[in-house]
């Protein structure tokens, strides 16, 4: 697109939004302040660098093979690269512990240490980006259905040890960024068929929990995820939504919102403004869920907008952590991280334009044609010039100009890959 072209349209779009009293400018600085947290696992289907040739598991799945994935560290590296490249905006990326620098040995998951993230922590800060981390319960041979609520202790020590060892990973990760590392806890446990121990996996799940969470640490946040249900897992999850939310509000922990993980009606945008105001902070895993939780790449629909604007109604930018989660192997993956990220921010910038002073007076007022007037008529109002504005102005390709820039690189790069 012609640079010309796009600054003219800006032009007359900030005019349009000062009719409506909004300053295109100040939402263009406050996307320029949002740092996404990229999930590292949409390069090579959430399969990592631990080496053991098993399959995933935890019920969850990652269906395609589309040719071209990262097999090692430094494709994997270089494809999240290129995908920030196109993505406007300072990032952050999210690890997963099977992604650790474990030099070709197996280094057991109750064995990994901050050293075997020291390559990652040089790596994001030689690229500016900060790390987010995540323990791993899934792809492992003492994953079975149930990990921290396993009632075989020797089962349920050795994920305890692991967790709590991730969690002194973030503490390194953390310092070594000047800014807290947020540490996602989700673990699959659950069960296929009917349980009559509902009561007591969750009770061994909170006092798991409770062992994690003894060491307090300053360069580091917790956050808890939950779950609907799993592949294999579908008649019960032991971290409930009603798990985590009395878990998270009781010990002052962050939960974790999965958009996927809820009842396919359910608003989970809904949910922001009650989290609120009774845990910390809230941590996002933006996906898109089709009839079920199956990780599509995240799209400008009516979910993630809403999610988009609840978040900027409730004052809420600096409390909600945004990260994205969805492994979509049937498409170029570069392309994917760029959809998926490209279309949250054009979430959040639809958002930014919202002219809330004006539907909230409305609403004062008891005027609810006015205000859904005015809901519908933002809809249509010039956002996407706006948003060129800040691709170009951050030096991203403008538009689908990324598609023949994804295309390249498949071109040299991925499509090489055995
Ligand atoms: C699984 C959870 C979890 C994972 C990642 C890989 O249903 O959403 O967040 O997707 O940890
Ligand atoms: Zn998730």
């Amino acid at each position: 697109m012609k640079t010309e072209l796009i600054e003219k349209a800006y032009a007359v779009a900030r005019e349009r939004y000062a009719e409506i009293g909004i300053d295109t400018e100040k939402a263009l600085a406050a996307l320029q302040n949002i740092s996404l947290s990229l999930h590292c696992w949409q390069a090579d289907d959430v399969a990592g660098f631990e080496n053991q040739g098993g399959d995933l598991t935890g019920g969850i799945q990652a269906t395609g093979n589309y040719p071209g994935k990262a097999r090692n560290i430094d494709e994997l590296r270089a494809d999240i690269l290129k995908a920030a490249s196109f993505i406007p905006g300072r990032h952050r990326l999210n690890l997963h512990e099977i992604y650790g620098e474990f030099g070709g040995r197996f280094v057991d998951r109750d064995q990994v240490e901050p050293a075997h993230f020291a390559g990652w922590i040089e790596w994001a800060r030689e690229n500016g980006m900060k790390l987010d981390f995540n323990s791993t319960s899934f792809s492992h041979p003492k994953s079975g259905s149930l990990s921290l609520s396993n009632p075989d202790p020797a089962i349920r020590n050795f994920w305890i040890e692991h967790t709590k060892r991730c969690r002194a990973v973030a503490e390194e990760m953390g310092k070594a960024q000047g800014d807290p590392c947020i540490m996602n806890v989700w673990v699959h446990d659950g069960s296929k068929d009917l349980t009559v121990n509902r009561m007591y996996y969750r009770e061994l799940l909170r006092d798991s929990l409770d062992k994690i969470f003894e060491t307090e640490y300053r360069n580091m946040k917790d956050c808890i995820e939950s779950k609907v249900f799993g592949i294999g897992l579908e008649s019960y999850t032991v971290g409930s939504n009603d798990f985590y939310i009395g878990y998270g509000a009781s010990r002052g922990k962050m939960v974790t919102l999965d958009t996927g993980h809820f009842h396919p009606t359910e608003l989970v945008a809904d949910k922001i403004s009650s989290l609120l105001l009774y845990t910390p902070e809230v941590m996002l895993h933006v996906s898109r869920p089709v009839r079920w939780d199956s990780d599509h790449v995240t799209i400008m629909n009516d979910d993630t907008l809403e999610l988009c604007k609840e978040i900027v109604r409730c004052d809420a930018l600096d409390k909600v952590h945004i990260g994205l989660d969805y492994f979509d192997a049937s498409i170029n993956r570069i392309g994917a991280y760029v959809i998926g990220s490209r279309a949250t921010q054009k979430c959040l910038m639809q958002a930014l334009l919202e002219p809330l002073a004006q539907l909230r007076q409305y609403e004062s007022e008891d005027k609810g044609f006015e205000r859904l007037a005015l809901l519908e008529e933002s809809k249509s109002l010039p956002w996407n010039a706006v948003w060129d504005m800040f691709c170009l102005r951050n030096g991203v390709p403008v538009g689908e100009s990324f598609i023949a820039e994804v295309q390249k690189y498949e071109r040299d790069v991925t499509s090489k890959r055995a």
